[in-house]
This record gives C-alpha cells, structure tokens and sequence, in this order.
C-alpha cells in the first residue's frame, strides 16, 4: 500500500508548489479523498511497518501495527505565513482504542518544505496522548522568515497501541505573544499551578534515566510518568520560585495512580526542594511515599529556605515500577505563620514542647503541622529548637 502512497505525495507535494498557497485564517482538513491527496504522506519505516497515514472518513487514520512502532508523517498543504507574526495553530488529533493504557506519541512540527528533513522546528511532543475525542490543542509558532510553511504530525507510536486519527490545522494570527518568549522572571509565594495548558507544564524541568519522563496529559490536564519496565529514576521540577529565609512554607499537591490494582503499579515519589532544576540541586528531602491509590490524593509539605533566593520543588519518581502512569496536578505554594508547628494559628510553648518531642523521636514528624526545620538545612534539631523560642521571645 505505502508504494501508491510515495508517488501521491510526491506529486500532491509537486501539484501543491504550482499553486497559490493558502494565506491565514485558513483551515487545513481532510474533508474528503480529494482534500487528503493534498497532503503529504511518508512512511518512514516502510521497511519494517507499512503500516501509515491513509484516508478515514473526513480525517486521516494510522492504523496500529501489532508487531512495530509507528515513524509516520503527515503534512499539511503549504501555508503562506509573515515573518515576525505570532501564530495560533490549533489541531485534532484522536485516539482510537478500547485499552485505557494505550497511548500514542506525537510530535507536531513546521518546516519549509513537506519532507522529515525540513520540518526542523518542533512545537508540541505528547507521548502519552489518549484523548477519545477529537479535541482542540493549541501551540504558537513565530517564523522568523516570511514564507511557504508546512505542518507535520509525526507519529512515533510504540507498537500495538490502537489507531491514531488527525482532523485538521486551524491557523490564525494570535492575539497573544509566542510562548517562546521569555516570561516576566521567577514566580513567586503564593505559587499555583494546575496544568490546565501544555505551557504551563512546559516552564517544568523533566529528568529521566528511561526512554520515558514527565509527560503533559492534555487529556488529564495534569503532569504524568507513564513508568517503565526498568527502575526509574525520574524528575519533574518547577520553574524558579522567589522564596525568603525565616518564612514557613506549605506545599500541597495532588497525587495518584492511573492504576493501582496490584503492588506492581504502585510508585515511590519524593518531593525535595533545591536552588536549581537539577537532580544535584534538589539537596533537601521533604517527604516520601509509596503512591499506592488511584484517587488523587492531596499531599502536604512543609519546608523553609536557608537564604534569599529562588528555589525548585522537585517530584521524583524512583526504583520499581510498572507502565501505568503516576499523575501530579494542583501545585500549590503558600506562606504560613512561621513556629506555628501545631496549626493552632498561635506560636507558643506548646509549639516548642511539640518541636522538642519530635527532635527526641517522642512524637512522629507527622504531628507537625509547619516547618519544623526553620533554618532550612533539612534537619530537625536544637537549632530549630531555639528558633521557634525566639519567634515567642521576639513578639
Ligand atoms: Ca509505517
Ligand atoms: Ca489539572
Ligand atoms: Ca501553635
Ligand atoms: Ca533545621
């Protein structure tokens, strides 16, 4: 099948260049096998998979291969786009399987001509897509030059993970300045994150000793770690958040499991907190559990910073796990009364008698309703003792 493909395309492609090329608004479909025949298909594993993009019904459709992963491109007719002008390209892609666990990997892609070797800038990756419904997703693109562009979907599936169908490109000029823009400098206390948009997971530093990392759900709009085979040892962290020496700080967030049927599926995660986006930054350890639900749990952190400055939350994933994926959602960041260790909104003795049980091993550190660590060197000891006393002796 794929040899009346490679001729088609090649002659849609040449067909194409003869042409005025579309100018924005424009939408780029696939209502029909006219329509789909303007498009360039290539299947660059036909070797092994032939398995590659072919008309549906008013959509384009991979349908999956059992035995090998998919390295399939589609790209859009030529579009005619101003250099310097910030874009919206909105697409449409759908999953097409019974299996909840099955995904699909993307990339969406532009480049001056319809060949994998000109389609060099990449604007979304999702390697985790499993929306059953063809629902907007949006990126920005600002070419440098004026010019002809194409539009890619990529598909790079592993194999056996259902079919995968792309709807159309809308491309308009956007309102909004290109996400690649530098943003307006760290963030700051009270902090929020919800993933609602790919941007937002995006400003996130992601560290991975596997082929998989941290991957936005647009589906789940949420960060997840689809696991893997292998221990991982994987990291989501934050952008830089300005924080202050001397305040308290609690952190929650939401945690849980896309499946948590047997121990196998559970995950070990560990929040610590760095001055930097780098494993070897995340120096203090705040908290850990085994993930073992698959409701998304709230979890809670206290900490402080040792200085002025800006700092990273890190979400680690470590050692054993299965494919099922491990959502965080709900990233929240707030100050709260430093020494208050019981909750009680007051800092008092009773703060210090509680401080003074855990510092013993009297009383577990989960009777701590506030930073215990006051000076933010990752330790419970006398000198957080003794902070929390002049707290009291400075009112
Ligand atoms: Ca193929
Ligand atoms: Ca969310
Ligand atoms: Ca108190
Ligand atoms: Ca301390």
């Amino acid at each position: 099948m794929y040899k009346r493909v490679f001729p088609l395309a090649l002659m849609a492609a040449m067909a194409i260049c003869a042409q005025a090329q579309e100018a924005v608004p424009v939408t780029l479909d696939i209502a029909d096998e006219a329509a789909f025949a303007s498009w360039t298909v290539i299947d660059q594993n036909a070797t092994e998979s032939p398995n590659s993009w072919a008309y549906g019904a008013a959509d384009a459709i991979y349908s999956e291969d059992k035995d090998h992963a998919a390295n399939d491109w589609l790209i859009s007719p030529a579009v005619q786009l101003e250099g310097g002008v910030t874009y919206a390209i909105d697409y449409y892609l759908v999953q097409k399987s019974f299996f909840f666990s099955d995904k699909q990997k993307y990339e969406i892609t532009v480049g001056m001509a319809p060949t994998v070797e000109a389609q060099v800038t990449q604007l979304a990756i999702d390697e985790s897509f499993s929306s059953k419904l063809y629902t907007k997703q949006t990126v920005k693109f600002t070419p440098s030059e004026s010019g002809t562009y194409y539009l890619g979907v990529h598909l790079f599936s592993d194999k056996y993970q259902g079919d995968c169908g792309f709807q159309k490109f809308v491309v308009s000029q956007s309102t909004e300045p290109a996400d690649d823009q530098p943003d307006d400098g760290p963030k700051t206390i009270p902090y929020s994150e919800d993933f609602s948009t790919r941007e937002a997971f995006d400003e996130f530093t992601t560290i991975t000793n596997v082929s998989r990392s941290w991957t936005y759900s647009s589906y789940n709009q949420c960060a997840e770690f689809w696991g893997a085979a292998s221990p991982v040892d994987v990291w989501l962290i934050t952008p830089d958040i300005d924080m202050q020496q001397g305040k308290a700080y609690k952190m929650t967030f939401r945690t849980g499991l896309e499946n948590a049927v047997n121990a196998a599926s559970y995950k070990h995660l560990y929040v610590s907190v760095g001055a930097g986006a780098s494993a070897q930054a995340q120096t203090v350890e705040l908290w850990d559990e085994l993930i073992q639900s698959a409701l998304m749990e709230r979890k809670t952190v206290y900490f402080s910073v040792p200085t002025d400055g800006l700092y990273n939350m890190g979400f680690r994933v470590q050692g054993e796990t299965s494919v099922y994926a491990i959502f965080v959602d709900e990233i929240d960041i707030v100050e709260t009364i430093a020494g208050d260790l019981n909750g009680d909104g007051a800092v008092d003795v009773s703060d210090v008698n509680l401080l003074i049980n855990v510092v013993l091993g009297k009383s577990p550190v989960s009777d701590l309703k506030g930073t215990a660590d006051l000076n933010g060197d990752g330790a419970h000891d006398v000198s957080d003792v003794n902070a929390v006393i002049n707290i009291i002796l400075r009112k």
